[in-house]
């Protein structure tokens, strides 16, 4: 049995596919301003080790546009909040290139120690908001290959080519490798 630490429920039905075994604990935690989501994964796994006993994941991800300097990044669920998807396709207006990266840090405390496994999805920014499956900046995020957006996508195919999917399987191989699975 394995603990993810969050509140979203969304990325824990993601991550329940691929690890069928994990339980969802809807805890706070701080996340720290930092450079990296990596960073911030560092400084929460180590503050939750003090509260909680056992093994446990937490998933912090971030969209990175190029052209607007890797925003909203580590500030996505602020922007998110904040301006939405509707303010990042205003600020986005008449920009051409419009390539962007979706990227999960999946932090493991396993046995006293922390491991990180990354994920990450080249795609492009839609002109506007499409679908209706998904959560957060699935509607506004053209996969690199796909007409779609994520949120116009299954849970099993966005999980297939997804940054949190990639990092999941990661996870999994990790987990299956310790006799964990
Ligand atoms: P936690 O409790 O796990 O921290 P959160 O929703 O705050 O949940 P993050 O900080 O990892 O999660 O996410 C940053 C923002 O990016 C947030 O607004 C999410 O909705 C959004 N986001 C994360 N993963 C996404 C995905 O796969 N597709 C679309 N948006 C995503």
């Amino acid at each position: 049995m394995l603990n993810i630490i969050t509140h979203n429920k969304n990325k824990y039905e993601e991550l329940r596919r691929i690890v069928p075994s994990l339980q969802m604990v809807d805890m706070e935690y701080p996340e720290i301003q930092a450079d990296t989501l990596e960073e911030v994964i560092e400084f929460a796994l180590n503050y939750l080790a003090e509260k909680i006993d056992g093994n446990f994941i937490i998933d912090d991800s971030g969209l990175f546009i190029h052209d607007l300097n890797d925003f909203p990044g580590v500030y996505s669920a602020y922007v998110f909040k904040t301006i939405g998807n509707e303010g990042i396709l205003k600020l986005m207006d008449g920009m051409e290139n419009r390539g962007a990266t979706f990227k999960t840090v999946i932090g493991l405390r396993y046995q006293g120690y922390n491991f990180k496994f990354v994920g990450l999805c080249h795609g492009r920014i839609g002109d506007e908001m499409r679908g209706n499956n998904g959560f957060g900046y699935d509607p506004i995020f053209i996969p690199e290959g796909e007409d779609r957006t994520f949120a116009e996508m299954s849970t099993e195919e966005k999980n297939r080519i997804s940054h949190r999917g990639r990092a999941i399987r990661k996870l999994a191989a990790f987990l299956e490798k310790m006799g964990e699975l």
